[in-house]
């Protein structure tokens, strides 16, 4: 039986079909993202000519150890295709990201992008988004302020709120953008568009993992073969 590790890498794999020579990449981060990097400098050894922009610190590095060209967001501000993994994907290609932490700047490559392929093994298929805390990128000024407002924007929608801030070991994690995260559970999440503009109207809220009409496709790897689905 394949193991996740494989699932990751044939994900990876599949989404390298999507891949033309001269295009404008923008690359997740994750373990399955990871996978897609690996089999891509392969292709770009061979010869494949893309320009990449990464969407955290850790891609980054991973993509010039390994050799893919990179560019930033400010000398490249428009995609041709990200790709890209998630913590949840529901039937109509809605997600939740951020696991990782790179939630801000995934949602920024991925918005700046014409299309956007999500990689991910089975195991990441949900009939209703929530039951993965959603990751919400706060500033550190006001945090407690922000915290109460989220907890208010859960009583208004009636979903309950467990709001956890979170850690790296003893100190609290801090994004690549210098931000603050609390994993949140609301359960499941019967509305995702109207949680997410809620949770835009916070002020403190810099962004969250909800990822509403981005992807545009998704390649699954399965125990019985890779299968894709669109939006
Ligand atoms: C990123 O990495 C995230 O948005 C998501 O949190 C995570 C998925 O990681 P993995 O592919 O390792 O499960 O794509």
């Amino acid at each position: 039986m394949a193991s996740a590790e494989e699932l990751k890498r044939a994900a990876g794999e599949a989404a390298l079909a999507h891949v033309e020579d001269g295009m404008r990449l923008g690359i997740g981060t994750g373990t399955t993202a990871e996978a897609f990097v690996r089999a891509l400098a392969v292709k770009v050894k061979d010869g494949l000519t893309v320009t990449g922009v990464s969407t955290s610190e850790r891609t980054e590095r991973l993509c010039r150890e390994v050799g893919v060209p990179m560019a930033t967001l400010e000398n490249v501000p428009q995609l041709d295709l990200t790709v890209d993994g998630a913590d949840e994907i529901d039937s109509r290609l809605r997600l939740v990201k951020g696991g990782g932490g790179a939630l801000l700047r995934e949602k920024i490559v991925a918005a700046a992008s014409k299309r956007m392929i999500v990689v991910a093994d089975e195991s990441k298929l949900v009939d209703t988004l929530g039951a993965f805390p959603l990751p919400i990128e706060i500033n550190g000024f006001g945090m407690i302020a922000t915290y109460l407002a989220i907890q208010d924007v859960a009583r208004r929608l009636e979903l309950p709120c467990d709001l956890t801030l979170r850690r790296d070991g003893e100190t609290p994690f801090i994004t690549d953008s210098g931000h603050l995260i609390l994993d949140a559970s609301f359960g499941r999440i019967p509305d995702p568009q109207a949680l997410s503009r809620a949770l835009h109207d916070v002020p403190g809220v810099v962004e969250h993992g909800l990822f509403l009409g981005l992807a545009s496709e998704a390649v699954i790897a399965t125990r019985g073969g890779v299968r894709h689905l669109t939006a």
